[in-house]
C-alpha cells in the first residue's frame, strides 16, 4: 500500500474535552502557531448549551498540549461584538503579521455569522479589532504577506447560485476589505462537490502558497468532510496555480468517523517546520483535536501532478 501523504500522529487524539480544566463538550477546529519556541493552539469548544468559546493550549513539541485553566476568548458581553457574538465564537485561524498574531474567528448571532478579527502579541492580552465581514461568510484565512502593499484573505460566502466557493479579498489595513472575486469552486461529482472552504493559514513555499482547504461530499449517510490542497501564485495569490484532484486526508480513525458530527476532518491550522515538513492539525468529528505530518514538497508535487482542470 502506498505511504499516506499525511502521517497521523500515533498518539491521536492529541486533545479531548477530558483534558480541559473547565466544562466543555468538544475540543476541535484549532488554529495553531509557534510563539517564543512553543506551539500555541486556539481551539473551538462547545459548552453544554451548544454554543462555542475559544480555549488555548500550549506545547513544547507540537503534539503534547496542556490547556490553560481559563478560556482564551468567550463571546463579548458589551458593545458591537456582544451583538454579533451572542450565539458563540468558532473556528479560529492565526496569522502572524510582523510582531503580532492576527486571529480570525466566526461570530454567530441572531443576525447570522460574521468574522471577527482580534490581535495579540503574546497570547496573554487579546484585543478585538473589528468585524470584517457582513453576514453569512465564514472560514477567513489571511495570507502572512503583503501584495503590492495590500493584505489578502481567502473566505467562503454562502450563495445558492455559486454554492460555497472560495473567494479572495484585499485590504490596506486588515479592517476594510474589497476587490473580492471567486478563485475556487466545488468540482461536480468530486470529493469536494458540495462545498469547499479555506482551511489553514497558507504556507509560503518556493513554488507558491500552499493552502490546505476542506471539501465536503454529500452521501445518503450525511456529509463527509475531507482535506485537500491548492497552490496559489506567490506574487498574486488570486491566481490559483493548481488544485490537487485528490484529497490528502479523510475521516478514518474512530474519533474522526464518530463524534459530535460524524465523518469530519476539518483544519484551521498547520505549522511549517525547518526540516521541510508540516504539522497539520484537524478536528476529528467536531469532538477532538488530531495532528499529523506531511512533507511540504510532496503536497506541492501533488498539486502539480494531479492537477484538476481550472474552474
Ligand atoms: O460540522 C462540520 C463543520 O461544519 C461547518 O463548516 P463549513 O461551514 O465549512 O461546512 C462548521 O460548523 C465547522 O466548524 C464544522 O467543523
Amino acid at each position: 500500500m502506498p505511504r499516506p501523504v499525511v502521517r497521523r500522529y500515533e498518539g491521536n487524539p492529541i486533545l479531548t474535552p477530558r483534558d480541559i480544566p473547565y466544562p466543555v463538550e468538544t475540543v476541535h477546529n484549532a488554529g495553531v502557531t509557534k510563539h517564543d519556541g512553543k506551539y500555541v493552539m486556539l481551539f473551538r469548544a462547545h459548552r453544554d448549551n451548544g454554543r462555542s468559546i475559544l480555549g488555548l493550549a500550549e506545547s513544547d513539541d507540537g503534539f503534547h498540549f496542556v490547556a490553560r485553566s481559563e478560556p482564551f476568548m468567550v463571546p463579548a458581553n458589551q458593545g458591537v461584538f456582544a451583538e454579533y457574538e451572542a450565539f458563540g465564537i468558532e473556528d479560529p485561524r492565526i496569522c502572524r503579521i510582523d510582531d503580532e498574531y492576527v486571529i480570525t474567528y466566526s461570530a454567530y448571532s441572531k443576525h447570522g455569522v460574521r468574522i471577527g478579527l482580534a490581535k495579540t502579541r503574546d497570547f496573554g492580552f487579546v484585543e478585538r479589532v473589528a468585524l470584517i465581514t457582513q453576514a453569512d461568510l465564514r472560514n477567513v484565512v489571511i495570507f502572512p504577506g503583503r501584495f503590492d502593499g495590500r493584505y489578502a484573505r481567502l473566505d467562503r460566502p454562502h450563495s445558492e447560485i455559486s454554492p460555497w466557493s472560495i473567494w479572495i479579498s484585499y485590504s490596506p489595513d486588515l479592517v476594510h476589505w474589497g476587490n473580492s472575486r471567486v478563485v475556487m469552486k466545488p468540482a461536480q461529482y468530486h470529493w469536494d462537490e458540495m462545498k469547499i472552504g479555506p482551511g489553514a493559514t497558507p504556507i509560503r513555499t518556493p513554488r507558491g502558497w500552499l493552502h490546505i482547504y476542506h471539501g465536503v461530499f454529500p452521501t445518503m449517510d450525511g456529509a463527509v468532510y475531507r482535506l485537500g490542497v491548492a497552490l496559489h501564485d506567490l506574487e498574486d495569490p488570486g491566481q490559483v496555480i493548481a488544485v490537487c484532484d485528490r484529497w490528502i486526508l479523510q475521516p478514518e480513525d474512530l474519533w474522526e468517523v464518530t463524534g459530535y458530527v460524524h465523518n469530519v476532518v476539518f483544519t484551521c491550522g498547520a505549522v511549517p517546520e525547518d526540516d521541510g515538513t508540516i504539522k497539520i492539525y484537524w478536528g476529528g468529528a467536531d469532538k477532538v483535536m488530531c495532528a499529523g505530518t506531511a512533507v511540504i514538497e510532496e503536497l506541492v508535487d501533488m498539486c502539480l501532478t494531479d492537477k484538476r482542470p481550472p474552474m
